[in-house]
């Protein structure tokens, strides 16, 4: 029996707090089903939640312990069965925390975990929101091994919603991906692209208005710092880069919601689970500082 199944792990490893006080909910989606490579990606809600409990929760870039805004953490959704009604679970998962005013955040579990969370999205903001994405891979495929509901299909289903969807860090993707973005007038920001131009940071959001659901693929980080995910792409972001872009996304646009996916953590090597960790609570910090 794992932790969370015999026990709620809270964030940052503080006592659960009352939920009416807690501006966000953290709903574990430990969902594994579709990938294709390296394996492990259940285990990552759980290397998350034991990671943060040994984090400082003073953040000194931000000057304050985001802890202190009250992050409640749910028990684990059920993940079992069918991925579609997985998918059911998480978007019930999400139209609860958005119902009582909290925001949700998602923790993958594989990047499939992002189309419940949309649809929840859909429901209470119609399509008045853009998905941005850190991601290596642009998710942009039909199908995938016959599947729709795929970590690779995650960002077609989300444009077949209406959504808008933007990029970061993306490095990996097929022709037909590549062919489709462009027909579509979409603009990934390529990693290439951050490293080499000084001005990537603005022409990443550059006509972004209004708010914004953030989806953070744990292999958009480089696989230098970040190993332990099931396709690991060199050339990717550094620490500096993802938290400078979510610095800037937060400062400007509202964040309804957010997801963490695809950590599968390697056994006896805590370093990416604790990096994931501080990336998500660097994340829910500059979200609570909130939009200027
Ligand atoms: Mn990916």
């Amino acid at each position: 029996m794992s932790l969370l199944e015999s026990k709620v792990l809270t964030f940052g490893g503080v006592p659960q707090p009352k939920l009416e006080r807690c501006r966000a909910g953290i709903i574990p989606a430990p969902l594994e089903v579709t990938v294709t490579y390296g394996e492990g990606a259940a285990q990552g809600p759980l290397a998350i939640m034991s990671a943060s409990a040994n984090m400082e929760l003073y953040d000194e870039v931000l000057g304050s312990s985001p802890v202190d805004q009250g992050i409640y953490t749910h028990y684990r959704v059920d993940t079992s069965g069918p991925v579609e009604a997985c998918l059911d679970r998480i978007q019930a998962a999400v139209s609860a925390e958005l119902d009582a005013g909290r925001l949700p955040v998602v923790l993958g579990g594989e990047h499939t975990v992002t189309v419940g969370a949309l649809r929840a999205m859909k429901e209470r903001f119609g399509t008045d929101f853009t998905v941005l994405v850190m991601d290596a891979h642009l998710d942009m495929r039909q199908d995938y091994e016959g599947e729709r509901l795929s970590h690779a299909t995650v960002m077609r289903r989300a444009t077949e919603m209406g959504l808008a969807v933007r990029w970061v860090g993306a490095r990996s993707c097929s022709r037909e991906e590549a062919e489709f973005v462009a027909r579509q007038g979409l603009e990934p920001m390529w990693a290439h692209e951050t490293h080499a131009d000084p001005n990537w940071l603005e022409r990443a959001l550059d006509g972004l208005s209004g708010p914004v659901y953030l989806s953070l693929d744990i292999d958009g980080l480089d696989s230098g710092i970040m190993p332990a995910t099931g396709t690991p792409e060199p050339g990717g972001l550094s620490w500096q880069q993802a938290t400078a872009w979510l610095d800037a996304v937060c400062a400007r646009h509202q964040v309804l919601g957010l997801d963490m996916v695809e950590l599968a953590p390697l056994a006896g090597q805590t370093a990416w689970d604790f990096t994931a960790a501080r990336l998500l609570y660097r994340a829910l910090g500059l979200i609570f500082r909130g939009a200027k």
